[in-house]
């Protein structure tokens, strides 16, 4: 990298870590950035904010923030003129030393199963970093890993479209479904951009992958890593499923069944238990270790996450849900009767999928945000709902409806970036909020 000139796109978190590590490794950056920088800034670096200019095409390399737009012009020059484009996670997996490098993708559940992946190998006596999607840029702790390390990472879609070495020992789609269409264009571009997290894995490797969903089934046809099946619904002859109340693990001479002791609500939570122990199982982890974590793990912030109990109803913070299907899976974890408060910014899909649980479950809709008017259209008739706008109103409004035994769930099924910086923000305000009512 010493000398190279890199171009670094957005200056968000991932940006700011490529930039602070291309500075470590010598090499020349420019960071692009359309808005404001916020933060300290490293030292060293050529900065040029409120555009891309054509600046950006003087590169050796680019370095494209996964919140950059395909269709941003400046990246179609970009390509036209052969600059290749590497994400944030291409280049600092180049510099990672490991014992297991362990990605995790999937459309739900990613940040469930990293934290708790996580949990496992911590278990274990080597060193283990948590990175990626979740929060820690994968630069921040590169050149910190060695031979003996763990690293566990969150992998979104928008990181593996521009890779090109990125091979983990242990890979995992958890599940496909539709989120993130307005970037990707196609269900099968999404599924495709998913399936890409195991395009240099050799059968040496391990793929975790998800038995009952129908996209996962199709991918693993194109996948040359040793695959390890993972099953809520069927008995697998090879993999991990679950039998009754039992975990069963079947794969490569491991024969194991032990009832299963877990915290964490929701059948969907049970498809990330499952998908999280072949993971370990697959990187060496002891079935000791891996029962005390799952007899003590509570779950992750912002899912599903109980805030108070307030004159008999529990109001549940479950903001991460920034897509239908993240709030489906929410609908079914609670039978009701539920409060939920939903909107955001919209991301395209259907809201359709959540009618029947809505009409069975729901018993009043609280609508924010800009998507309000699309949810209420296509909803009309599930339950009755009122529109808000802000998260304050709709928290002062669930209070007065509220009664016992009721669940107040904030799952927005909408990302939060028309009223917030990000999900964690939107979060945080609605604890606030509740804490707050007399
Ligand atoms: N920007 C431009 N030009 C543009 C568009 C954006 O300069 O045309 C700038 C924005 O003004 C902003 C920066 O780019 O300053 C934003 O960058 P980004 O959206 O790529 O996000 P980062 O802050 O770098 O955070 C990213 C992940 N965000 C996304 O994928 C959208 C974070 O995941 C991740 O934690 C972080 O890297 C560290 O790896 C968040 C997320 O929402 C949690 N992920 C999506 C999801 O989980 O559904 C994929």
């Amino acid at each position: 990298m010493k000398g190279l000139k890199v171009g670094i796109i957005g200056a968000g978190r991932s940006g700011m870590a490529a930039a602070r590590f291309l500075r470590r490794l010598g090499a020349r950056v420019l960071l692009s950035e359309r808005g404001r920088i916020h933060g300290p800034l490293p030292k060293g670096i050529d900065v040029e904010t409120g555009k891309h200019s054509s600046r950006l095409l003087d590169s050796d390399l680019i370095i494209r923030s996964p919140g950059i737009p395909g269709h941003l012009p400046i990246l179609k020059k970009i390509t036209r003129r052969g600059i290749p484009v590497w994400s944030e996670l291409e280049l600092a997996s180049r510099y990672a030393r490991f014992k297991e490098l362990i990605a995790i993708t999937g459309t739900n559940g990613k940040t469930t199963a990293t934290t708790l992946v996580g949990e496992f190998f911590k278990t274990t006596k080597n060193p283990t970093f948590v990175v990626g999607n979740i929060g820690t840029p994968l630069s921040d702790v590169a050149l910190r890993t060695t031979a003996k390390s763990n690293v566990v990472v969150e992998v979104s879609s928008y990181q593996l479209e521009n890779i090109r070495t990125f091979h983990p020992t242990v890979s995992c789609i958890l599940n496909i479904t539709p989120d993130h269409l307005e970037h990707h264009g196609t269900m099968k571009a999404y599924a495709s951009a998913k399936a890409r997290i195991f395009e240099n894995q050799t059968p040496e490797d391990v793929c975790v992958l998800n038995a009952d969903d129908a996209s996962c089934r199709r991918l693993a046809t194109h996948c040359r890593a040793k695959l390890f099946w993972f099953s809520r619904r069927q008995k697998l002859k090879s993999g991990i499923y679950l039998d009754g109340n039992d975990v069963v693990i079947r794969w490569n001479k491991i024969n194991s069944r032990w009832p299963l002791r877990s915290n964490l609500p929701g059948p969907h939570n049970v498809e990330n238990i499952l998908a999280s122990v072949a993971m370990a199982v697959a990187g060496g982890v002891t079935f000791k270790g891996i029962r005390r974590v799952l007899s003590t793990f509570k779950g992750v912030e912002h899912r599903l996450e109980w805030v108070r109990t307030l004159r008999g109803a529990r109001y549940i913070n479950d903001s991460k849900a920034t897509n239908v299907d993240s709030t489906r899976v929410a609908l079914a974890s609670f039978p009701g009767p539920l409060i939920i408060i939903m909107g955001g910014e919209g991301k395209g899909s259907p809201y359709a999928p959540l009618r029947s649980l809505i009409k069975s479950r729901v018993k009043r809709i609280l609508l924010i945000g800009e998507d309000a008017p699309q949810i209420e259209k296509e909803l009309r008739g599930a339950a009755p709902m009122e529109r808000l706008g802000t998260l304050t109103k709709a928290v002062l409004r669930a209070s007065q409806v509220a009664e016992r035994d009721d669940v107040v769930l904030l799952s927005p099924a909408c990302a939060s970036f028309d009223q917030y910086r990000n999900y964690e923000e939107r979060g945080r305000e609605f604890k606030a909020l509740v804490r707050k009512l007399a």
